[in-house]
């Protein structure tokens, strides 16, 4: 284990390239009677929020708090990435991995501006974060200071909820209070803003036992009478569908999802967000809808009387045009987040509590009115030889090559030389898509990806987050030619401390998911889409002094990923793809999903 080695210097390998961490041990704040700074109170509040790891970037405005860093160890790991942008990646990786808060240091101006994609990233898929910004002395604020941006107001359409500290009586409540808004309702990124002189400011620990919080966002019970007026569309519906997010998976609902489903047959398409909240592979499941998913889960949806919706939020990419979006169902729609609800479409029964808790009330409820199942179950058997029609009508397929390596084929070997047990993370564009499609799931936290934001450059750092967090794992990230020019400065990260992940670029010479529409819908003007012109990603991984191999011929492909996924450290898998392959199924943006174009 690389942090293991780190904190225990018996077992630290001899890699040359390795930067210790922390190493001077401090004692534990409660042994230190006297003040301390406001720095190392927000580094303890950190450890008390069970905080063991963090993400950063040092710089002016935070130097009191890299300061006190060196007294935290081994309670405290500190990450330096090399760009901010790569620092919160990791954290959103790291989150992902894990269901923890992700925790990113950084400092005022241009160090917190780097991290907003990543803010705006988390926010979209309700990932929790907690991001401390250094900010210049509250007496300057407002003076155009050296490197200071109004990080509050830049951040503010993108956070949970943001602080600027103004009193460092203030930073421990501040800190205990930003975790539990990151943490409960539905998860989200909290940023905490702090002035050099705050942090530099003396103050005394108080345990902080009677925290009040201005906002409480409580786990709602699911009302019992929804629960019973859900119970009864459900019984009755002749053509259900399930479709669920991110939000089971942040629940921890993925298994009474699944009881539910089975008991009454439900067939259940998973968005984006939503892979491995059901297995891919069973019988009930028919793949992800929307924009890029399967003809049947399209179809399915497009017919459905009673959409059941969990944890999602009828995002654009899934619905298409909103008034053809199961235009002839009734609507259940089931989320923590109140604002979700009705936002995009109407529902028929919503249902204001946490995945988890909402799925197992119904299940319970169903099972008490046993008597009406098995009429039921027979009206699912004709939805179900409908829905197995579209299945064999239109199965995710595509054209194989004898002398081009195709991207779905890259996917498909993936998962057997993953024996289906990798922990995928993708970067944007089409590799994704094709990495959502053909690499079937089994379980939850096992697909890690940019959904609502789409933000390219997320793939590797959020790899290397989510290899920190699961150090035993096999972490691979698929990544496009573009994406991985955008952030694989962060590879020297994962050389440094050792989390050796798999990288593998589904290189196309293009970015081709902008290409793809380009060639569809721009009647093939290619433009700016030509990445011809790149480095040599081989040579770019040795330099790293990380392993870098390349497969152009189909006959090449087995070895060189059996090569790269078996290597010990950190692997580069540049893998050239037919350039012009194009991503099927696909819904037009904005249209019908019947008129999805199914290619060949
Ligand atoms: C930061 C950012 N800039 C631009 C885009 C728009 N965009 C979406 S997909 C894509 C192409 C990605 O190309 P590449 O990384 O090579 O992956 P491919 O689609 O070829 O698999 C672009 C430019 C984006 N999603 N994110």
């Amino acid at each position: 284990m690389p942090f293991a080695a780190t904190d225990d210097k018996a077992t630290v390998s001899p890699n040359p390239a390795r930067t210790p961490l922390l190493t001077a041990p401090g004692p534990a704040l409660d042994a230190i009677n006297a003040p301390v700074r406001g720095a190392r109170l927000l580094l303890e509040a950190l450890v008390r929020e069970g905080v063991d790891t963090i993400f950063g970037y040092p710089g002016g405005a935070v130097l009191h708090i890299y300061d006190e860093l060196v007294h935290m160890a081994p309670r405290l790991r500190h990450v330096l990435a090399r760009h901010e942008q790569g620092a919160i990646h990791m954290a959103e990786g790291y989150s992902k991995a894990t269901g923890k808060v992700g925790v990113v240091l950084v400092t005022s101006g241009p160090g917190a501006t780097n991290t907003v994609t990543g803010i705006a990233n988390a926010y979209m898929d309700s990932t929790p974060l907690v991001i401390i910004t250094g900010q210049v002395p509250r007496k300057m604020i407002g003076t155009d200071a050296f490197q200071e941006v109004d990080t509050v107001g830049i951040t503010r359409s993108c956070v949970k909820h943001n602080y600027l500290v103004r009193d460092v009586r203030d930073l421990g409540p501040i800190v205990h209070e930003a975790f539990h808004l990151a943490r409960s309702g539905r998860p989200g990124p909290v940023v905490i803003d702090i002035p050099k002189d705050v942090s530099a400011a003396q103050t005394s620990y108080s345990r902080l036992k009677n925290i009040t919080f201005p906002c409480v966002e409580t786990n709602l019970p699911p009302d019992p009478s929804v629960v019973q007026t859900a119970a009864t569309a459900i019984l009755q519906a002749k053509r259900p569908v399930l479709y669920v997010g991110g939000g089971v998976v942040n629940s921890g609902a993925a298994h009474a999802l699944r009881l539910l489903a089975e008991q009454l047959q439900l067939p259940v398409t998973p968005t984006l967000m939503g892979l491995g909240g059901f297995p891919s592979a069973h019988p009930l499941c028919l793949n992800m809808l929307g924009m890029h998913g399967t003809f049947a889960a399209n179809m399915a949806v497009a017919e459905s009387d009673l959409l059941i919706a969990i944890g999602v939020r009828f995002d654009d990419r899934v619905t298409g045009k909103l008034a053809t979006f199961a235009p002839n169902a009734r609507v259940i729609h089931i989320d923590i987040d109140p604002a979700n609800v009705g936002k995009n479409r109407a529902p028929d029964i919503s249902l204001i509590a946490d995945a988890r808790g909402a799925i197992e009330a119904l299940h319970a409820e169903i099972l008490m009115r046993k008597a009406e199942t098995p009429q039921n179950l027979k009206t699912r058997e004709q939805w179900w030889t409908t829905i197995r029609a579209w299945q064999r009508e239109q199965p995710l397929r595509f054209t194989g090559s004898r002398d081009q390596i195709k991207p779905q084929s890259v996917i498909r070997a993936l998962h057997r030389l993953t024996g289906g047990s990798g922990l995928i993370v993708t970067d944007v564009g089409q590799h994704q898509m094709w990495a959502a499609q053909f690499y079937p799931f089994s379980g939850v936290r096992q697909w890690i990806t940019s959904g609502g934001l789409g933000a390219m450059g997320f793939g590797i750092p959020a790899a290397i987050g989510a290899q920190l967090a699961r150090p035993g794992e096999l972490v691979v990230a698929i990544v496009g030619d573009g994406g991985f020019q955008m952030t694989n400065q962060e590879l020297i990260v994962a050389m440094q401390y050792e989390l050796p992940v798999k990288v593998l670029i589904m290189n196309n010479g293009y970015l081709g998911m902008v290409r793809q529409w380009q060639e569809m819908f721009y009647e093939r003007t290619y433009s700016e889409v030509d990445l011809s012109v790149s480095p040599d990603f081989v040579k770019l991984a040795e330099a790293y002094g990380a392993l870098g191999i390349r497969a152009t011929k189909p006959e090449e492909l087995e070895d060189v990923l059996a090569k790269g996924l078996s290597y010990e450290g950190v692997a580069v898998m540049d893998v050239a793809i037919s350039k012009e392959e194009n991503v099927f199924p696909i819904v037009p943006a904005g249209g019908n999903s019947r008129d999805m174009i199914v290619g060949i």
